[in-house]
């Protein structure tokens, strides 16, 4: 594997950064995950945005244009003949002292991953997932917003084990004022009497770019699409569920805290939603 390190094109086994890079010493750091998909990057141009955007609230100079990320973005692709698969794009605040101060350090260290994700077994795509609601509460907006794509993961990561712990793949974490903020890597939706519902970005969640994708389609195909406060007897009692991710795609989840949602199968809008995504990615998105 090639992987793209601070302009050069390397062997993945020597693909090394610093035990002093701030990125590893302080999760300082910023990064995006991508798909390709035959060939073609998706939603390249926003992912390098959101990336931008996330880069900006941290302070980190993006070392590279938009221009020349996205060069770099595909030609890792190119140098690796990958044609579907994920791409993880990582900006540290790079090696500087044992101390927090990032002014101390010197260059950011910049690099890419071309690679293979798959999140869940086939069946929960079939059947639909089964997930609980954990204790861990989304980081508040205040304290780090979570619409920065940032290196540190602990508070998802605690929310995962948690669910683990629980017997569940993926788990709801609530804001500090106990609404549905999202899950731990994916956004959250639930469709009710037909309309489709979700979070809105400042109940805490991530301004997913599988997320943006949905409600473009919801304006697509007409289906009632709207951003709100959801709490957990919500999405209990809606009529279907699913999440959204880069890695996950588009997941319909069947029970939350073993209550049955809908029939208890992956619902008809689900059903459409995911139909529009299989075809959306297959014809937007930049060629490698
Ligand atoms: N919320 C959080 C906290 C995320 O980390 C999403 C929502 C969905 O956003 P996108 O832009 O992907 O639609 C994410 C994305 C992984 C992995 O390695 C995690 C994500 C994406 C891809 C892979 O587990 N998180």
């Amino acid at each position: 594997m090639i992987v793209y390190l601070d302009g050069k094109y390397v062997d993945s086994s020597e693909a090394k950064v610093s035990v002093f890079d701030h990125g590893l010493l302080y999760g300082d750091g910023v990064f995006e995950g991508i798909r390709i998909y035959q060939g073609n990057v998706f939603r390249l141009d926003e992912h390098l945005e959101r990336l931008e955007q996330s880069a900006k609230a941290i302070m980190l100079a993006v070392p590279l244009s938009r221009s020349a990320m996205a060069e770099a973005v595909c030609e890792t692709c190119r140098q690796n003949k990958l044609a579907d698969g994920y791409i993880r794009l990582v900006i540290t605040r790079g090696a500087g002292d044992l101390g927090l101060a990032p002014w101390l350090c010197e260059k950011p260290t910049l690099f890419i991953i071309a690679s293979k994700i798959s999140l869940y077994p086939q069946e929960h795509y079939d059947n639909g997932l089964s997930i609980v609601t954990v204790a861990t509460r989304r980081i508040a907006h205040d304290a780090l917003p979570p619409t920065i794509k940032s290196l540190n993961y602990l508070n998802n990561i605690l929310a995962k084990i948690e669910a683990k712990q629980a017997g569940a793949l993926e788990a709801i974490m609530l804001n500090a004022q106990g609404y549905v903020a999202e899950c731990t890597a994916d956004n959250i939706f639930i469709v009710v009497k037909g309309e489709i519902l979700t979070p809105s970005a400042s109940a805490g969640a991530l301004k997913g770019i599988t997320r943006g994708t949905i409600l473009d389609i919801a304006r697509e195909t007409k289906i009632p699409m709207r951003e709100t406060e959801l709490t957990r007897h919500d999405v209990w009692c809606a009529d279907e569920c699913f999440l959204t991710g880069t890695g996950a795609e588009v997941i319909p989840v069947v029970k939350l805290d073993g209550r049955v949602i809908g029939t208890g199968k992956p619902g008809p809008i689900t059903a459409r939603v995911l139909e529009n995504f299989r075809r959306k990615v297959l014809v937007e998105g930049t060629r490698t």
